[in-house]
């Protein structure tokens, strides 16, 4: 998993609203929408819930340490959502109590190597990684009006990709996946044996026209791909389309840090409650 930087947080929550005007042009659905689509429900379900629930944001120090701004980042989206949430003063196990102290019947904590919110009453554990694929799945469906006997390709097979892929199933598409890894793929295949596995990047990226790109490398996705009914969704750090192709492939690309999957973890650890 790519770690997150400072400079990746700047400017997240003010343009939230921005954000969430364009996904609702690309998508027909905004950020809430799409992540109540990525558990099967309406945005309007979880209307009840944001009178009743706060949310604790715990910084921690463990490993590389905190991130300046993350935390905030991911109160601000939990907060554009309608729901109260906070961060609390203190980082660790501090600021777990801190958060518990503070009422919070959902916590929010990330390590180097794991994203997770945490439902304490129900508990329910939602990761991120998993969150975040079915979240850009649930929009990669907005986006093409359904996915029903569609041809998929997830790029990646990491836990994103594992969760875009176990989503575009569960929506009746075709889905094939490649990783560069092929062990990676063939786990993949294991898990889900309704999915492809595809090991000519080239020839997958020919022959799709919905793609969800998961990988952590740069510049996966050539210009000669971009064909005007491309539609592509990619929750991979760092982006796997450049600026110069972003441009190109406008209205039909989805791409954020961490707007869509904090969404989804959000929705989707309430989703019992609704
Ligand atoms: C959750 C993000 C999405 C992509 N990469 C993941 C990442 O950067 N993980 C590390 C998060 C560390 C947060 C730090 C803090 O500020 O609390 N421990």
């Amino acid at each position: 998993m790519t770690r997150l930087l400072e400079e990746d947080m700047h400017g997240v929550g003010e343009k939230l609203a921005r954000y969430d005007q364009q996904l609702q042009r690309m998508t027909g659905s905004g950020l809430a929408g799409i992540a109540a689509y990525s558990v099967d429900r309406q945005p309007e379900d979880f209307l009840p819930l944001r009178d009743k629930l706060t949310i604790g944001v715990v910084p921690v120090s463990s490993g590389q340490g905190i991130i300046t701004g993350f935390s905030q980042t991911v109160q601000q989206i939990i907060g554009f959502l309608g729901f109260s949430a906070f961060v609390t003063k203190q980082k660790d196990v501090g600021g777990l109590a801190e958060a518990v102290s503070n009422g919070a019947q959902v916590i929010f904590l990330a390590d180097d190597d794991c994203f997770a919110a945490f439902h304490l009453a129900g508990g329910k554990v939602v990761d991120n990684g998993e969150a975040t694929g079915r979240g850009y799945a649930a929009a990669l469906a907005l986006m093409a009006g359904g996915l029903e006997g569609k041809r998929t390709l997830v790029l990646g097979a990491g836990p994103v990709g594992a969760g875009a892929a176990s989503f575009l199933l569960q929506q009746g598409a075709n889905v094939s996946v490649y990783d560069i890894d092929s062990i990676k793929t063939e786990r993949l295949r294991q898990l889900m044996p309704a999915v492809k596995a595809v090991n000519e990047l080239d020839r997958a990226l020919a022959a799709c026209r919905l793609v969800i790109e998961a990988t952590p490398a740069a510049d996966t996705i050539k210009k000669k791909y971009l064909v005007p009914d491309m539609r592509i969704a990619a929750p991979g750090i760092p982006v796997g389309i450049n600026e110069q192709c972003q441009q190109l492939i406008s209205g039909r690309f989805i791409h954020d840090v961490l707007e869509i999957g904090v969404a989804s973890m959000l929705y989707a650890v309430l989703s019992d409650e609704c």
